[in-house]
């Protein structure tokens, strides 16, 4: 070789070495060393360190970083894992772990992760030559598109139900009267599930950064989540299906405790009821109008000029009296807490808060002031001990008074300008980190601090509710979806929006009932009550300058129907408390999208069916716009009967039916067992001795599982409770109650057996006792005849259904049908 060639080869191999310093896209590379120590995998690549753990035969964690990975914490995450048998082969190619439930392959040239199932069906795999990378410090994981593949859950995240094509945010952000396609607003849940090929999973990607979720975003090759910065650490799991992928991430997360029975009751609010005497009006308007409710909420007026941990003397000028007024009535007290604490010289919470020096700070050690409702603020550090214990004595104030709620708010941080800046510091258990690595679990940290204050001050089970929040919160608190519209199709997208978040963990969750910006029309304003009736956090509350929104201020009929409607979720409270108690135990929502148990069935994520959803595991609800006149529905698999008149429509079937302001389209599932009560006008009520059990003739063996507690005290976590599985079996037509568990007595001394869609028959045999059927007209809603043209009610229609009574008791009962 001539040096007359030479040259340009030197110049080449320059610039080829120069180009690879400069890679825009940092890859792991290739595994260069293996280590296997007990349920955990170490692993070194050439430009990565991985760790793979193995928390259950169903739960794989993945933590990949450029640096060689430390011992972490997650605000997340509260399960370490559990004892897994697993075998491990390895070869040049790769290494594969296989527990009871799946197979993890790792390729090691270059790094790369399949999860299959154990016969051998790809499940999730890196998408080839992407897998996980560095963009800078932004981290992601790339996951290859499988054929057909739907993406759900993610928590509060708006548009459709399968997520499929679209691209997400995690950046808790306080959105005021957000459009119907904003993203993101106020919570972080980075955990979804993935469909496709009769499989399921579920990855739940804990990075308290911005993160972001891409589905099929402007491309067509792969998912993919990643973040700003940190680490790449996610959980995947897989069962076959979604109710356990569920339960393994609520393992993970934490489940919601009991709430007290009080706060699954209607709750009446607004931005704000003041003075105390306008409080007591409406509770006793609610009272005199029998509209049965638990809660009234006082919103941010209460306050002396917005200064939080105070109340306005001329408005409020006896609180403790007003909640002692309150509870005779029969109501709780909840009221608004913000973070923001004044920068005013002898305000006795911030002057508090500088001594015990709680309130973040920028870099360089001076306080971050940031603008919100009372002026300028300070904010606490919820996420050191300090500050937390400091805002558990300040709670404190609000339980001596008599406050039973409190309600989070603007907890994203919500500050004006909506620009923290990102050198602000968090303690962080000690570890300090700016702003962006802290500002998704901010509301997580607050949330906890307020529930463990009220919880040790009150004895009781508190009431909690939050507007931002990141994996498990719900440990603590109850969500609602923030500052949504009087708009038909915000009332939707605030039924997905909930179905979203039960399926990501957040059984307990609500919207503003009738809109919070605006003025709900009348059609509208009753529609949406009647939704509310079956969603979990049943909470009317309108914004400051709208028009009053009780169920008196849209006329007399709108009146007649939200009040037939609460009445019926009163009834249905030993059902509704039953499934609470099902959520907290095992993470199974109670509103339900379809996609829970149809998974797959493509018919439940079609955009006009995808709305529907089960209030618990009997109702299927048919939401539809106030203003229209037919709507279709889509039955899924099994017998489906009208709530209204029993008529029974077959699954795998979709209908129009036609719509009427007057009653809200709902089914119930053949085979359901349904326990109702009396009629009571607040759950401090005692609800009569009888418990009414409806069953509803099916063709499959079904379940239900019967839960009840005082509804107040933590007892039930020592074992004051009852619960007993009642089964049906049609082929054998047998009921059957099983023994009960748990050592507190029931309320209810009678079981009135009530049978839907059974043919006439002379008598039951209930523990080898012949008891007599009689024939009943019931209807689970009282006529509004004064508003019917013809004299009547039209719907809902009576059905012909047949009763029996028997004793209730602890020991197992069986009916012969
Ligand atoms: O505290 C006032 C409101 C509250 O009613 C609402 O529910 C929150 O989402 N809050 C926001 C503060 C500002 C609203 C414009």
């Amino acid at each position: 070789m001539s040096f007359k060639h030479a040259f340009p080869c030197v110049f080449l191999l320059f610039a080829c070495l120069k180009l690879q310093a400069q890679q825009p896209v940092k890859k792991i590379g290739n595994i260069t060393k293996v280590n296997i120590t007990g349920q955990q995998i170490k692993i070194t690549a050439e430009n990565a360190f991985a760790e793979i753990s193995i928390y259950s035969p169903s739960v794989v964690r993945v933590r990949i970083d450029k640096q060689p990975l430390n011992k972490d914490f997650s605000y997340a995450v509260v399960a370490s894992p559990i004892p897994t048998k697993f075998n491990t082969q390895q070869t040049q190619k790769d290494l594969t772990i296989t527990t009871d439930s799946l197979q993890l392959q790792i390729s090691k040239s270059p790094f790369a992760i399949r999860f299959l199932t154990p016969d051998g069906k790809v499940i999730n795999e890196d998408e080839e030559g992407l897998t996980t990378s560095w963009v800078n410090d932004a981290v992601t994981t790339y996951k290859k598109m499988q054929d057909d593949e739907r993406f759900i859950g993610l928590g509060e995240k708006v548009g459709n139900l399968d997520r499929k094509n679209e691209g997400y945010t995690n950046w808790n952000s306080d959105k005021f009267g957000y459009p119907t396609n904003t993203d993101p607003i106020y919570a972080t849940i980075p955990f979804y599930i993935g469909i496709h090929h009769q499989l399921n999973y579920g990855i739940f990607f804990d990075n308290t950064w911005q993160s972001d979720f891409n589905f099929g975003a402007s491309n067509n090759r792969f998912s993919s989540f990643g973040a700003r910065s940190g680490e790449m650490n996610y959980y995947f799991i897989y069962h076959k299906n979604l109710p356990d992928i569920i339960s393994s991430y609520t393992s993970l997360t934490g489940r919601m405790p009991l709430p007290p029975k009080w706060s699954l009751g209607y709750q009446q609010n607004r931005y704000s009821y003041y003075p105390d005497t306008e409080v007591l009006r409406i509770a006793q308007t609610l009272r005199e109008k029998k509209i049965p409710s638990d809660g009234i909420t006082l919103d941010i007026h209460y306050m002396d000029a917005y200064k939080l941990f105070t109340w306005n003397k001329d408005r409020f000028p006896n609180p403790k009296q007003l909640s002692s007024d309150l509870n005779k009535l029969g109501y709780k007290l909840t009221v608004i807490v913000d973070p923001g604490i004044k920068v005013e010289e002898g305000y006795a919470a911030y002057e508090s808060g500088k001594q015990s020096d709680i309130f973040i700070k920028y870099n360089d050690g001076r306080y971050y002031t940031g603008q919100v409702w009372p002026g300028w603020c300070h904010f606490p550090d919820f996420t050191s001990e300090k500050g937390r214990q400091w805002w558990k004595t300040q709670v404190k104030g609000y339980i001596e008074t008599g406050v039973n709620g409190i309600w989070n708010d603007m907890n994203e941080i919500a500050t004006w300008g909506q620009k923290m800046p990102d050198n602000v510091v968090f303690d962080f258990e000690g570890h300090p980190v700016s702003h962006l690595q802290a500002h998704n679990i901010y509301a997580l940290q607050m949330v906890k601090a307020s529930y463990e204050g009220a919880r040790e001050n009150l004895k009781k089970r508190p009431f909690l509710l939050t507007r931002a929040a990141y994996s498990g919160t719900q440990r603590y608190s109850a969500i609602w979806t923030g500052d949504n519209r009087a708009e038909e199709d915000h009332m939707l997208l605030g039924v997905r929006l909930l179905n979203s978040l039960g399926i990501s963990g957040m059984p307990f969750a609500g919207m503003d009932i009738g809109g919070f910006t605006g003025n709900a029309t009348v059609s509208l304003y009753t529609r949406w009550m009647q939704i509310g009736a079956f969603i979990p956090y049943f909470r009317n509350h309108t914004g400051v300058n709208t028009k009053s929104a009780e169920p008196w201020a849209f006329g007399e009929e709108a009146l007649e129907i939200t009040r037939n409607y609460i009445n019926l979720r009163y009834k249905l409270f030993p059902y509704l408390y039953s499934a609470i108690a099902e959520a907290s135990r095992t993470g199974v929502p109670v509103m339900r999208t379809l996609a829970l148990n149809n998974t797959f069935d493509p018919k439940v994520y079609d955009t006009r069916y995808q709305n529907q959803y089960q209030f618990g595991s009997a109702f299927l609800i048919a939401p539809f716009e106030s203003t229209k006149e037919f709507g279709e529905v889509y039955f899924p698999d099994g017998t489906w009967y009208n709530l209204y008149n029993d008529n029974i429509t077959t699954g795998n079937q979709e209908k129009i039916l036609p719509l009427s302001i007057k009653t809200l389209p709902v089914f119930v599932k053949g085979g359901s067992i349904i326990p109702l009560q009396s009629l009571t006008q607040s759950t401090n009520e005692k609800p009569g001795d009888t418990l009414f059990l409806h069953l509803y003739k099916g063709n499959q063996p079904s379940s239900f599982q019967y839960y009840e507690d005082d509804g107040e005290s933590f007892d039930y976590e020592k074992g004051s409770y009852y619960q007993r599985t009642i089964t049906y079996n049609p082929a054998t037509g047998k009921l059957q109650l099983d023994k009960v568990s748990g050592n507190y007595n029931s309320n209810f001394k009678i079981i009135c057996l009530m049978l839907h869609g059974f043919p006439l028959g002379s008598g039951i045999t209930v523990n080898n006792q012949k008891i007599p059927l009689q024939q009943k007209t019931y209807s689970f809603l009282s006529a509004i005849s004064r508003f019917d043209p013809q004299g009547a009610f039209i719907a809902p229609e009576h059905c012909e259904i047949q009763q029996a009574t028997f004793e209730n008791g602890n020991q197992l009962i069986n009916v012969d049908l």
